[in-house]
């Protein structure tokens, strides 16, 4: 497992001559990271899809990288021990930072249980991260229980979870936090698309309020 470490010799970055200026001009916002952080069951996946949709909706170039789909593909070999919870982490951590330096606002929807992780995250993706807590105790999740893993894990049926036999660390400065127990879906969006809008830029919004104000018919 590579752990961070660079194994290659005789290599030489290459410049793109398409500058992050130029990319941000055309899509008229900002590439960036939206990391979410928190509990299985917190509601991690439910805010960032909703959220995905209504930025697209907005003209946004957005797109989610979710903790149980990555694990279908690029991270298809790895398990849920710490090691391999890092090696999850360090992969997606990079691949959002090129979405966001391709110009995407890359949503992350993962656990990302440790705080170490979690910086290297950010280290990758530099001032274009922002951490978003997605809060609720344990016993709210486990109240929740949406895919019924709290109750295995009780059970004893599945090793190492987070919250009940594996640590989460909660983040200690999130740009963000969005506290499921006392905020609704539509609440929390609301706030996380105010907060897109102020530091990434409003998307073709104008344009489509132009549309619907009747003075143009391009979209
Ligand atoms: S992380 O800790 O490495 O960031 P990630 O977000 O990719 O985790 O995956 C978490 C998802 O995997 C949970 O939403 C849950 O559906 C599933 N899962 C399966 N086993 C575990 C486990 N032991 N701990 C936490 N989540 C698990």
């Amino acid at each position: 497992m590579l752990m961070g470490q660079r194994k290659s010799e005789n290599i030489t970055r290459v410049e793109h001559r398409i500058s992050t200026e130029d990319r941000a001009a055309r899509n008229k916002h900002k590439g960036g990271v939206l990391w979410f952080t928190g509990l299985s069951g917190a509601g991690k996946s439910t805010l960032a899809f909703a959220l995905e949709e209504e930025l697209f909706r907005r003209g946004y170039h957005v797109y989610v990288l979710d903790g149980d789909n990555v694990r279908y593909g690029l991270n298809a070999d790895l398990g849920f021990s710490h090691e391999d919870r890092t090696e999850n982490i360090r992969r997606v951590g990079e691949v959002a930072a090129l979405f966001a330096r391709a110009g995407v606002i890359c949503i992350s929807a993962f656990i990302s249980p440790y705080l170490k992780d979690r910086a290297l995250a950010r280290n990758a993706a530099g001032d274009k991260f922002y951490e978003v807590y997605v809060e609720a105790d344990v016993a709210t999740c486990e109240m929740r229980d949406p895919k019924g893993l709290y109750r295995k894990a009780r059970a004893g049926e599945i090793a190492d979870f987070t919250g009940i036999s594996a640590p989460y660390e909660a983040p200690e400065n999130p740009d963000i936090t969005i506290d499921t127990r006392v905020q609704s879906i539509e609440g929390g969006i609301g706030t996380l698309i105010e907060f897109v809008a102020g530091t990434l830029g409003s998307g073709d919004a104008p344009m489509r309020q132009r549309v619907r104000q009747g003075q143009s018919t391009e979209i």
